[in-house]
Formats: C-alpha cells, sequence, structure tokens
C-alpha cells in the first residue's frame, strides 16, 4: 500500500437539497404529461419544426417538395411516415455548415464527431438549443436519480464529443456540484473519487470499467465510498457488463442514450424501474422502422430507430436515421412518466457482422464474456476475411499468468460463444493487461477485412 492508499473516503452520509430516495422529476408537467395533450404538443412543435428546416434548410426543403410534403399539409402525427428521410451522409455531404438552419454567427456552440472515414459530422447549437438540451440532460441525471445537491464526478470526454460537456451544462442546470474530469489521467480520477466523495458517477461503461480496475489496483475500495449511481452510455454495453461495474465500483449503473446529430446525451434515459429508456417526447419523435423497407414495425418488434426533433433550431432533423437497432414500448411505466421506452440498444446496424451467415452484435459477444470464470471483462473482435468468408477472431484476456491454461479458457469461450450465440469464431487468450483499455468510447473490432472502395 502506498501513501495514495489510505482510507480517503468522504462519508455515506450526503447533503442533498432533494433526499435521494424521494422521486423527484426535474420537471414533472412534461414527464408526466398525458399522453393526448403530449401528441397535441407534438404536432404543433412539428409542424414548427419542419418550417423552420423547410425555410432556412435547402437539402430539407428540396426533399420535402420531392416528396409532395409541405409544413402546413402535416395534419396529424401519423403524416410524418410520408416524410423524407435524413441520413448521416447527409450531414457529410454537407460539411461543415450545410444543414445548418441558423447563420453561423448566430450559433453559440459547435460539436464535432470524427467518425472512421472521411470527414467529420459537424452539429451546431444556438444559444437556446445549448439551454434546451442542458434542460433534457438534467432531466436524464434526475430521472437516472442524481438530485440538486449531488456531487457529479463526470469522466466524459471534453471536447469536440458530446459527452462532456452536454453531462456539465445538465449537472449544473439540475443544480448539482460537478467535477470536470474528462477521461484519463485515471489514478487521479480514482483518488478525486475517493476524496471529493462524488455520489455520481458519469462515463463510457468501458471507461467506468477501467476506473474500477485501477481503483483495485491502487487498493481504493471505491464501493466503500460515496458512489452510488453510474450515468453510463455513449457505445453499446450489455447486462453482463452492468452487473459487474455495479460490484466492482458499488452503485446502481443507469443506461443514458444519445447522439450528437439529434443533440448529445439526454435524449433518452433509464428511470428507476430500469424497463427501458425514457425517450424524451415532447422534444423527440421516435419511430423504429425495419432498415431495409424503411417502413414501421409493429410495436416491441426490434427494428431502426428514426428521431425527428421538435425543438431545435439550428440542426432541425427530419426523420434522421440513427442506424442503432432498438425496441419501443408506449405501455405507461411504473415511475409515472408518461414517455416511451426504448430497450437498451443492441448496436449499431453499421456494427453488425456478419460471420458465415449468422448476424452478430459486439454487445451479445460481451453478454457471453463478462462474468465467465478465469477471464477479465476485456476483449477485443478482429474480422478478416477468408476468400468469401469473413472470420471472427475473439481476444479475451485471462484473468491470471499461468499461461498453460490458456488453451482451456479458448476452448470453454469458444464452446459458450458457439451455443449461445451460434456462431464459430477463433479464440485467443491474451496475459492480463494485453487487451487494450477504453478512455471514452471502447474499440471492440479491428476490421482487418479490405476496404471496398
Ligand atoms: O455518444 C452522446 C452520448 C454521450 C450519449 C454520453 C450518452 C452519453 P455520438 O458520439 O454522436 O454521441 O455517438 C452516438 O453512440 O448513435 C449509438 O450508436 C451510440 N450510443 C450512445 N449512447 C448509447 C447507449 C454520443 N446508451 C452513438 N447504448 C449512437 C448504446 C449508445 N449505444
Amino acid at each position: 500500500m502506498t501513501a495514495m492508499l489510505q482510507p480517503r473516503f468522504a462519508a455515506k452520509v450526503h447533503q442533498h437539497a432533494v433526499a435521494p430516495h424521494r422521486r423527484y422529476f426535474f420537471e414533472r408537467a412534461a414527464e408526466t404529461m398525458p399522453r393526448e395533450r403530449l401528441e397535441r404538443l407534438q404536432l404543433r412543435r412539428l409542424r414548427a419544426s419542419l418550417k423552420n428546416a423547410c425555410e432556412h434548410v435547402p437539402l430539407h426543403r428540396a426533399r420535402m417538395d420531392a416528396a409532395g410534403a409541405r409544413p402546413q399539409d402535416v395534419r396529424s402525427l401519423a403524416d410524418l411516415q410520408r416524410l423524407p428521410f435524413t441520413q448521416k451522409t447527409d450531414l457529410r455531404d454537407a460539411y461543415p455548415f450545410g444543414l445548418l438552419a441558423r447563420p453561423r454567427e448566430r450559433l453559440a456552440r459547435l460539436h464535432a464527431s470524427s467518425g472512421t472515414t472521411g470527414k467529420p459530422t459537424v452539429v451546431g447549437y444556438t444559444a437556446r438549443d445549448i439551454a434546451t438540451w442542458a434542460g433534457l440532460m438534467a432531466r436524464s441525471l434526475a430521472c437516472a436519480g442524481a438530485r440538486p445537491g449531488d456531487l457529479i464526478h463526470n469522466a466524459y470526454g471534453y471536447g469536440l464529443f458530446t459527452g462532456g460537456l452536454g453531462a456539465h451544462y445538465g449537472a449544473e442546470a439540475l443544480g448539482a456540484t460537478v467535477v470536470p474530469m474528462s477521461g484519463g489521467q485515471t489514478e487521479r480520477q480514482v483518488a478525486l473519487l475517493a476524496d471529493f466523495g462524488a455520489r455520481v458517477l458519469c462515463a463510457t461503461p468501458s471507461y467506468a470499467l477501467n476506473i474500477a480496475e485501477v481503483a483495485e489496483r491502487e487498493g481504493v475500495d471505491l464501493r466503500q465510498g460515496a458512489l452510488e449511481i453510474g450515468i453510463f452510455g455513449a457505445e453499446p454495453w450489455s447486462e453482463a457488463l452492468r452487473r459487474e461495474l455495479e460490484a466492482r465500483l458499488g452503485l446502481k449503473a443507469m443506461d443514458v442514450y444519445g447522439l450528437s446529430e439529434i443533440m448529445g446525451p439526454g435524449v433518452a434515459v433509464e428511470c428507476e424501474a430500469q424497463d427501458g429508456l425514457h425517450g424524451w417526447e415532447d422534444h423527440f419523435l421516435f419511430e423504429i422502422i425495419d432498415p431495409d423497407s424503411g417502413q414501421p414495425v409493429p410495436e416491441g418488434q426490434p427494428g431502426e430507430l428514426v428521431i425527428t426533433t421538435l425543438s431545435k433550431q439550428a440542426l432541425p432533423m427530419i426523420r434522421y436515421r440513427t442506424r442503432d437497432i432498438t425496441r419501443a414500448a408506449s405501455a405507461p411505466c411504473a415511475c409515472g412518466r408518461t414517455h416511451l421506452r426504448l430497450q437498451r440498444i443492441t448496436g449499431r446496424n453499421d456494427d453488425m457482422l456478419i460471420i458465415r451467415g449468422v448476424n452478430v452484435y459486439p454487445s451479445q459477444i460481451e453478454a457471453v464474456l463478462v462474468g465467465l470464470p478465469g477471464l477479465a471483462p476485456h476483449y477485443q473482435l478482429v474480422v478478416e476475411r477468408r476468400g468469401s468468408l469473413d472470420e471472427l477472431t475473439v481476444e479475451v484476456e485471462a484473468a491470471g499468468d499461468d499461461a498453460l491454461a490458456y488453451p482451456e479458457i479458448e476452448a470453454r469461450v469458444k464452446h459458450h460463444i458457439k451455443s449461445l450465440i451460434g456462431v464459430s469464431a477463433a479464440v485467443v487468450a491474451k496475459r492480463p493487461g494485453e487487451v487494450p483499455r477504453s478512455q471514452g468510447k471502447a474499440v471492440r473490432v479491428r476490421d482487418l477485412r479490405p476496404k471496398t472502395p
């Protein structure tokens, strides 16, 4: 034990402005609005948002014209089906500012996501957009269990990524105290988590795992500290990883979803019922479609999430195809919120691998691996092309150093993957620490297939 390892935990007693166990809504009226009123509000906002898009963005105007749809003709929410889709390539093609409905001079902020190929995707916000986002993120933090007066340790990356500043402004709007850590410097994060006594940790789930591992290595038992809630998102993760994080950090792990093209974090979030993520329908319209036909799927069926913004000034989006796969449920929730629930996002359409005809998402592999005896919960998938077939190698990390045990581990993992997912994968056991650790969004797949031009 080094000097750093002295018990340095703030007491488990907090001075909450609002008792943490009391049900609390940041915006009760909006969150519990009766469906009929909510739908009237949506229709009013939809028409205004379409007008904004068509008046200020040539691409939206041209697409709406081509579809024979005018904002004033939209008379019911069902008319949404007649409107054209928007895609990520539209943002790329309009790089950097072509989809903005306000002149650059009227924007308060820009964010961008790097993307693996080509130009980044640039998104812009007016001051009012930032205020709306802060309100929705505050609502999301509260829905997940954060309270005014809490200490919130924010390990989402600050910068062009929307995670850091999005969670930051939301935490301030909630009335919490923010520790603006960003990602990286994990030893320091562990020390400050313990010293300051944060009740809430915001991070990607893979980075939260990194924090847990470093804390254990440093001899700091975060489970005995003040942490109670983790608000994790920005990447797909499994129930198995949720249980792992809850056990190793001593907190309740909640799922938060969002994307920069629509806003950033705070588009949807879990409540205490943990029966899906409430999507904030007073600001967004959610649809689930069949990605091939573009038609809506019956409620409860999986499909691609499509989102239309209802209040964005600078970057209104009409039927944006997120590529994220989920299901929706509209039945009332035990928490009292009336907004629909999206099931945990399994992954992106683009991340789906087809291995010998079997569709597989990295998060499905994660669900099999995390918690298996003899393994640390770190992994990477390597995809290669042999002839005309894609081959998958799963790199797992052994919990111990004894390389003689690795063949048995590899055979066991291979068997589990085959029997639970139905896909034949090669498995390679790595030594402890050999699988790269996440600093933000984890890189789960190394795709070594030749690039198609
Ligand atoms: O990741 C925004 C965010 C920040 C959300 C912090 C939550 C917390 P982008 O960088 O634009 O924005 O990436 C958006 O990440 O389309 C999903 O594929 C994925 N994603 C985000 N949240 C989740 C989640 C932010 N909870 C893309 N579960 C989205 C699964 C998620 N995937």
